[in-house]
């Protein structure tokens, strides 16, 4: 055999993306089916670094205990389906301090005006009028720091988001411009099946964790008949046809959209496998497709949970990787601004 050794040329590199989820409760089905699900898919192609944004989470009240259990369980479910921690970064926001590091550096070079367009601060406080706070103002440097920090070429955003995209890459361009080349301008990766779940109980707005109507989303560790009971609720409509026209049956193109997510079908496949079916029965069939999706990722979510020290290893691991890669860019970020930095 010959000595020579033969080196494989070096893979390209991959591009990297990050995202987070707010630890404010159990996800959703829309969590999974506009997030969750993709990130999984996504580590297929990309290098990923995912975050429980905790420090996100404080700008509304938060019961600390709830948070505290709500961030180590929602890490046991990004495990449960299928973030791979050794291939990947998975960690909680709070671990890496170089996010607030270069959030306040950041702070300083965005304009008050530009934090006040931004449409999130106004719905929020609006939702919130006892407390309109100074964090919730200034949300996107924060978000603008978790994305730059990682210099992220790549950032999964839904439609709610793109304007955070925008503050970020903003001011990562003015940073650039007035101090040289520092940060990567982020992209908003649009992924290919991106549901917008809407709500159960009102389907003119997005399915969210924290709505107060416990009827209005499934979370993802319902059991099934949980499922099945929600289901049976969702608001529909009185014409009784299963038809998607989004506008005037909000209710039934909705629960078509989780129909189709689940079982691949494009929406005229799932019209014609309901035809002359009451909504009952679609009812019933949705629910049974969501739950036996959802049992798999139950079931590896409870023996995950078990074992919390494995997933507090994860997470200690994670918050090291990241803050390696973090604490370079924050060191570069303090000098470019002229802060003093001691040999
Ligand atoms: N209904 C939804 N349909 C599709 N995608 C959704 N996402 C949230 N709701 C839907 C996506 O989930 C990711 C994580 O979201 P988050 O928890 O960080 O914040 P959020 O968007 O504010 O989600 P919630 O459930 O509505 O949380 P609360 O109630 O705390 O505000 C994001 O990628 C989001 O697009």
């Amino acid at each position: 055999m010959s000595e020579q050794q033969v080196t494989p040329s070096p893979l390209p590199a991959r591009k990297r993306i990050l995202s987070g989820i707010q630890p404010t409760g159990t996800p959703t089905l829309g969590n999974y089916l506009g997030a969750l699900r993709n990130w999984a898919l996504l580590q297929n192609s990309y290098d990923c670094l995912y975050m429980v944004a905790d420090l996100h989470a404080l700008t509304v009240r938060e019961d600390p205990a709830a948070l505290r259990r709500n961030t180590r369980e929602l890490a046991a479910l990004l495990l449960a389906v299928g973030i791979d921690p050794q291939q990947h970064v998975l960690f909680v926001q709070s671990h890496v301090p170089a996010h607030t590091e270069l959030a306040w550096v950041l702070a300083c070079n965005t304009q008050f005006g530009e934090l006040s367009r931004m449409t999130q601060f106004k719905d929020k406080s609006a939702k919130h009028p006892d407390n309109v706070n100074a964090g919730l103002f200034t949300y996107p440097v924060l978000m603008a720091a978790d994305i730059l920090v990682y210099n992220a070429d790549l950032v999964p955003v839904g439609q709610d988001q793109t304007q955070h995209l925008e503050i970020a890459r903003d001011i990562a361009g003015r940073f650039n411009g007035v101090y040289g080349p520092t940060f990567t301008l982020p992209e908003g990766y649009v992924p290919k099946a991106g549901a917008r779940v809407m709500s159960l109980g009102d389907p003119s707005k997005k399915m969210s964790k924290s709505d107060p109507n416990v009827n209005s989303f499934v979370l993802l560790t319902d059991n099934k008949d949980v499922i099945l009971r929600k289901f049976k609720r969702a608001v529909t409509d009185s014409d009784g046809v299963v038809r998607c026209d989004p506008a005037a049956k909000p209710g039934v193109s909705n629960l078509m959209g989780i129909y189709a997510a689940f079982t691949g079908q494009t929406m005229e496949e799932v019209e014609a496998d309901f035809a002359g079916k009451g909504y009952g029965d679609f009812k019933a069939a949705v629910a049974e497709t969501v739950a036996d999706a959802l049992a798999p990722v139950q079931a590896e979510y409870a023996r995950i949970l078990a074992d919390k020290g494995y997933v507090d290893g994860v997470l200690r691991t994670g918050a090291e990787r990241a803050a390696r890669l973090a604490g370079r860019t924050v060191r570069k970020v303090y000098r470019k601004v002229g802060l003093l930095q001691l040999d």
